[in-house]
């Protein structure tokens, strides 16, 4: 909701730059990641002399991917976006691949940029026309919502308002805003009135068709072998009780695909990696915010690239989602074409409600039913108890190894955390982390990059901190080494801003997941797999990313080598970010996968 002008409208704006940082205020944009540039000084003069960095205060950075890494962390964990700067056309470049894995993600930022001045008799020789574009948005349009670059001040706020509505109206995404240096430079000539903004908030979140709604309620009452797969549900963290509560009223096992968190894992109905046979034997699935809905219902043969449909072809399909409301054609985020019996536009977090109403209606009193729920509800139970047995089998198996485990190592972070309020900002330790920790309130998992564009990580741990400041809760981020090596100077950040944040290396020296396609390349074609690690094992030198963390202020541990060293280490750094409320890094060498 945006609220109308708190003191911040009592200011008495000069400069153009002023009027857009009372904006950015009225709009309740909290903070702004920026590394510094020239076409924004006037927005970076605002910000600091005139609202005195406050709101929006400034978010250091030391690269454009790493402010809207953060913003995009920020977003996911705030539920409303903040700003990120980018300089001209060179700092968006730098951004571009954060700003893709926001669009992916379908999260808001709002970013910003400068550019100009667009008057060619205003600008000095040289670097004002080669850091110039006509017009600036064009470089990133095909994967933001909307972009503008408002041509005089008196444009500025409904750009900006339209802007924020648009990026904080489902689907979200990012919006990219650009000013003019001139425009931020030149001082007000004629006061410009702010609107009052509570009368600018993004609609409420859409209902499906009343008619489709009935066809899915009737055919989920009638389900012999229902399924449900979520994936972008808890975007709304209140829709995850909704989604529980219709997973139990029809006894319907859930597959969590994790884009958020979507379905507990302690939840007796959740069999998430026990996909493959439910989907065989499924005759209607209720998809629900599935990005990648041929994706879900197919096993990969990842040597070959071979795909094999796995759903039944007699099985009926409802898709609840809002990915119809927003393609575009550049990028293929759109996924292949899966058939749906009954498609519904819609935001899950109405329609769950609404079609769990409408399925009780269905039922009526059946009392036959109700059996044969309560047999289907026992036998996915087991399912479920099997699994985390299995599970936590298999990761204690892996202590007595010489090396760490990604298992070990996920069991080991539980171990130091189970009894804090944490945060799961980023990572998994290859998957364990949901296997083996109690994921039970929406706010503890983030979910995923959005673009797999790697570089994400620590960025958008910040953010999450970010988000989280001033709460008791422990952000933990587990770290993938390569991730970390295209924005370390994240580092620096965090430690400049004191953000909270346990940082875990899973350091397994290398860029593995591309190594390990190299390896199955290299095996298909009956060729040596020993040369595997060229261009992807990141050794020769090892990293020291203890003495890396330090360099930049930080407390860091390792590396831990001994699976029995690793749990004192954790447990260190954990006070330091509990008692001192700062960033520590435990640099951890793992095994592989
Ligand atoms: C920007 C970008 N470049 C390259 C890749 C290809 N890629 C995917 S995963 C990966 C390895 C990431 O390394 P790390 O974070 O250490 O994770 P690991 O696979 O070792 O667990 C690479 C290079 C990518 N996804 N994004
Ligand atoms: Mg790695």
């Amino acid at each position: 909701m945006i609220k109308p002008l708190g003191s911040e409208g009592k200011r008495q704006p000069k400069y153009g730059s002023d009027l857009m940082v009372d904006l950015m205020a009225a709009l309740d944009i909290e903070y702004a990641a920026f590394n510094p540039g020239a076409t924004f000084r006037g927005i970076h003069d605002s910000l600091v002399n005139y609202a005195g960095n406050v709101k929006p205060r400034v978010i250091f950075c030391c690269h454009e991917e790493i402010s809207v890494a953060i913003a995009h962390g920020y977003g996911k964990a705030k539920g409303k976006p903040m700003a990120a700067i980018t300089h001209n056309i060179v700092g968006l470049q730098h951004a571009s691949m954060a700003i893709f894995n926001a669009w992916c993600d379908r999260v808001p930022v709002i970013v910003l940029g400068g550019t100009g001045p667009t008057d060619t008799t205003r600008r000095r020789p040289w670097i004002d026309w080669i850091h110039t574009a006509l017009v600036q948005g064009n470089q990133v349009r095909d994967y933001v919502k909307w972009d503008d670059q408002p041509h005089s001040l008196k444009g500025v706020p409904s750009s900006l308002i339209r802007g924020y509505r648009i990026a904080t109206t489902e689907p979200k995404a990012p919006v990219y805003i650009c000013f003019d240096a001139a425009l931020q430079e030149d001082l007000i000539q004629e006061p410009v009135d702010l609107p009052d903004l509570g009368r600018f908030s993004p609609p409420a979140p859409m209902q499906g068709n009343p008619e489709a709604l009935k066809r899915a309620a009737a055919l989920l009452v009638e389900a012999r072998a229902p399924l449900i797969i979520a994936d972008f549900v808890g975007r709304h963290p209140e829709a995850v009780s909704s989604l529980i509560e219709i997973a139990e009223l029809l006894s319907i096992p859930v597959i969590d695909k994790g884009n958020r968190f979507n379905f507990p894992n302690t939840h007796a109905l959740d069999v998430t990696e026990g996909a493959g046979e439910l989907i065989r034997k499924a005759d209607v699935l209720l998809a629900l915010d599935v990005q990648d809905l041929f994706g879900a219902l197919t096993e990969l043969n990842r040597q070959t690239r071979e795909t094999e449909h796995i759903l039944n072809p007699s099985a009926k399909i409802i898709h609840v989602s809002m990915n119809d409301m927003l393609v575009h054609s550049w990028a293929s985020d759109y996924q292949r074409l899966e058939a749906v019996d009954v498609p519904i536009s819609g935001d899950t977090s109405v329609v769950l409600p609404e079609l769990t109403r409408l399925c009780r209606q269905v039922m009526g009193n059946a009392e036959k039913a109700k059996d044969v729920r309560t047999v289907r509800f026992n036998a996915i139970k087991e399912t479920h108890d099997r699994l985390r047995r299995k599970w936590a089998e298999e990761a204690r198996a892996t202590a007595s190894r010489k090396e760490i485990a990604t298992a070990f190592l996920a069991s080991e972070i539980w171990e130091v955390i189970k009894n804090e309020d944490w945060v799961l900002a980023n990572g998994s330790s290859n998957g364990w982390a949901r296997r083996l920790w109690d994921w039970t309130r929406p706010y503890q998992f983030l979910g995923r990059s959005g673009a797999a564009g790697i570089g994400y990580g620590m960025g958008a741990s910040i953010g999450a901190a970010l988000a989280h400041l001033g709460t008791e809760r422990v952000c933990v981020d587990i770290q993938g080494d390569g991730d970390l090596l295209m924005t370390a100077s994240a580092l620096y950040t965090a430690a400049h801003h004191k953000i909270p944040l346990l940082i875990v290396i899973f350091n397994n020296r290398s860029f593995y997941n591309s190594e390990d396609h190299q390896i199955r390349t290299a095996m298909f074609r009956n060729r040596p797999v020993e040369t595997t690690g060229i261009g992807s094992h990141l050794d020769n030198p090892a990293i020291d990313f203890a003495k890396m963390a330090e360099s930049y202020g930080i407390y860091s541990e390792g590396p831990i080598q001994r699976p029995e060293d690793l749990r004192p280490a954790l447990q260190r750094a954990l006070k330091v970010v509990k008692e001192k409320h700062l960033p520590t890094l435990v640099d951890v060498i793992t095994e592989v996968r």
